[in-house]
């Protein structure tokens, strides 16, 4: 198994070494992925399968067996290339691995697991960071200091989606001969698109300016967007993201009134911080409804933060309905 990796690739990383340890890493990720794309494949003939594994995440999400298993394939990868700390969404605590080595890794090993027995994408999202003096170091800083950001998709294609700050690139996975290859070298977000993606279920639940802009959808052609809009919710933050860097739109998870959703639901270090940084580089904008997420620095481990992505136009709009009710 390995990547192709474009020729300019990680070009803007500061050193050979530095982007060589990167690729090394991205390498053992993948080898974890595509293990966990098999398993995933394999669906309910596997016992493992759905099965909830009785615990509870850091976060209070109950534990499916294949999140517990997802995380012991990426922590024993990562056991084998130049990572110093791992910071993990099934993990309540961040992991030292080797205080020697130069990378630190944060990643939700198994994105969308409560969709796993309907079959439909799932994946895992990652982000690399310079290791510092110290675990909480390396991981409690903004994310526009993240080395690489990207996530696999486990669906009708086993995909990886990944930057560097150079642009994000589209590798799939050629199961002929185990390779991931370049599929798009520039992926580009277009600024305006006609389709938007929340849990409208939460609708009574939501702030204002959520409110406003989701009824502007609605309105379609007789609202303030003058245009009919289309809506998509998977349920599974990498399968919409895709969507979303293939053919534009915008993406909401916003804080509301439910008991323990005040920051909405993803958390900042290996979901929002990863996923902005991707659709930034691919032109789009990544906000909590105003401000930019990559500035966001961590402040603890497993905290959450309110997630607005996609179409430039589409993410403004929703900006300046916060703007004109402060
Ligand atoms: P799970 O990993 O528990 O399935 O959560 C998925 C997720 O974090 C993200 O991938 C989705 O966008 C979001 O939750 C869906 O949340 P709702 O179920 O509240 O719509």
């Amino acid at each position: 198994m390995s990547i192709e990796f474009s020729s300019g690739f990680a070009q803007n990383l500061k050193t050979a070494e530095l982007r060589q340890n990167v690729k090394i890493t991205l390498t053992a990720l993948a080898h974890s992925a595509v293990e966990i794309s098999l398993l995933c494949a394999r669906g309910p003939l596997d016992t493992a399968f759905g099965a909830l594994a009785g615990s509870e995440n850091a976060d209070g999400d109950s534990q499916k067996a294949l999140d517990v298993l997802t995380d012991e394939i990426i922590t024993a990868a990562l056991k084998t290339v130049p990572v110093a700390y791992y910071a993990s969404e099934e993990q309540d605590d961040l992991i030292t691995l080797d205080t020697s080595k130069p990378l630190a890794v944060a990643s939700d090993p198994l994105d969308g697991s409560s969709n796993i027995d309907t079959n439909v994408s799932i994946g895992t999202i990652f982000s690399i960071f310079e290791a510092k003096e110290s675990a909480h170091a390396s991981f409690f800083r903004p994310g526009t200091e993240q080395l690489v950001g990207g996530f696999f998709v486990y669906g009708p294609q086993t995909s990886l989606v990944i930057t560097t700050g150079n642009g994000t690139e589209l590798y799939v996975l050629d199961r002929a001969d185990n390779r991931f290859k370049l599929a798009i070298a520039k992926m580009n977000i277009v600024e305006q698109a006609k389709e938007y993606a929340i849990n409208a279920s939460n609708f009574q639940h939501w702030t204002s300016p959520t409110r406003a802009y989701i009824e502007e959808c609605q309105m379609g052609k007789n609202g303030a967007l003058g245009e009919k809009q289309n809506m998509r919710w998977i349920g599974s933050l990498v399968a919409d993201a895709n969507r979303i860097l293939m053919r534009g739109g915008i993406f909401l998870y916003p804080q509301d009134d439910r008991k323990g959703y005040e920051l909405g639901r993803l958390r900042l270090l290996y979901e929002a911080a990863p996923v902005a940084f991707i659709i930034e580089q691919a032109g789009g904008l990544a906000t909590d409804g105003t401000n930019r997420i990559l500035d966001k620095k961590l402040e603890t481990l497993h905290e959450r933060i309110p997630f607005v992505f996609g179409s430039k136009n589409q993410v403004n709009r929703v900006k300046h309905h916060h703007d004109i009710k402060t």
